[in-house]
């Protein structure tokens, strides 16, 4: 199994984007193109069909040595033994954590994942000891509408402050993915632009080719 250290490419089945595939073929093609982490990210579903959706990841993702990432049910992670939950600020801070033990209870050694859109977020996030954190969105995207676009002065400030392993996220694209890792990212998660590439795989290796 990769370490949260070794991944550089971070990819996702979300439910936005199946476009009628099955959770656990895009899973699998994700792992064939060379994803190093993949985060199952569900945000409509319930609770139920969410571990349901990631009981059949999981094989798929183990297989692979692939690391699997609940988003947002930190119960699901841990009942189905997923490697890592990734958490909003809202989830985590807004729900009065301060850091990620409390969440764990001493019953699961899940990882944390946290999302950060400024660096005192990422200060605060590191400080409650997660295994990576994410920084984003660095551009405006469809995947999450409403989020006001960090740019590249945060990639800089992380890629000169931040020591744990850190990914840069949102809107990144084979067009514009040179001037994200220009600004100092080692490590990327791409939504969209390979969920909606007409082969998954294909485009996973066009990332992986230029990230690692
Ligand atoms: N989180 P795409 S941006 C899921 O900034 C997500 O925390 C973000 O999708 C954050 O690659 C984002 O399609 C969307 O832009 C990423």
């Amino acid at each position: 199994m990769k370490s949260l250290s070794d991944c550089r490419l971070y990819t996702f089945v979300d439910t936005a984007y199946l476009h009628g595939r099955k959770p656990e073929v895009v899973a699998q093609q994700l792992c064939d193109g060379g994803s190093d982490i993949i985060q199952l990210r569900a945000k409509n579903s319930a609770e139920n069909e969410v571990r349901r959706m990631a009981e059949a990841i999981l094989p798929i993702t183990r297989r692979a040595g692939v690391p699997l990432v609940i988003n947002d049910f930190l119960s699901v992670a841990i009942e189905v033994g997923a490697e890592v939950c990734h958490l909003g600020q809202e989830d985590f801070f807004d729900g009065g954590y301060t850091h990620v033990s409390q969440l764990k209870d001493g019953k699961s050694n899940v990882e944390i994942g946290l999302s950060t859109h400024a660096p005192a977020q990422a200060e605060r996030a590191i400080a409650a000891g997660p295994g990576y954190i994410a920084i984003g969105p660095i551009y405006a995207t469809g995947t999450k509408p409403t989020a006001k676009p960090v740019t590249l002065d945060y990639v800089r400030w992380a890629a000169a402050n931040v020591k744990i392993p850190w990914f840069a996220i949102g809107g990144i694209n084979l067009t514009n993915l040179d001037q994200v890792l220009a600004a100092g990212a080692q490590r990327i998660c791409v939504v969209s632009a390979i969920l909606n590439a007409p082969d998954i795989a294909k485009a996973c290796g066009e990332f992986k080719a230029r990230i690692t």
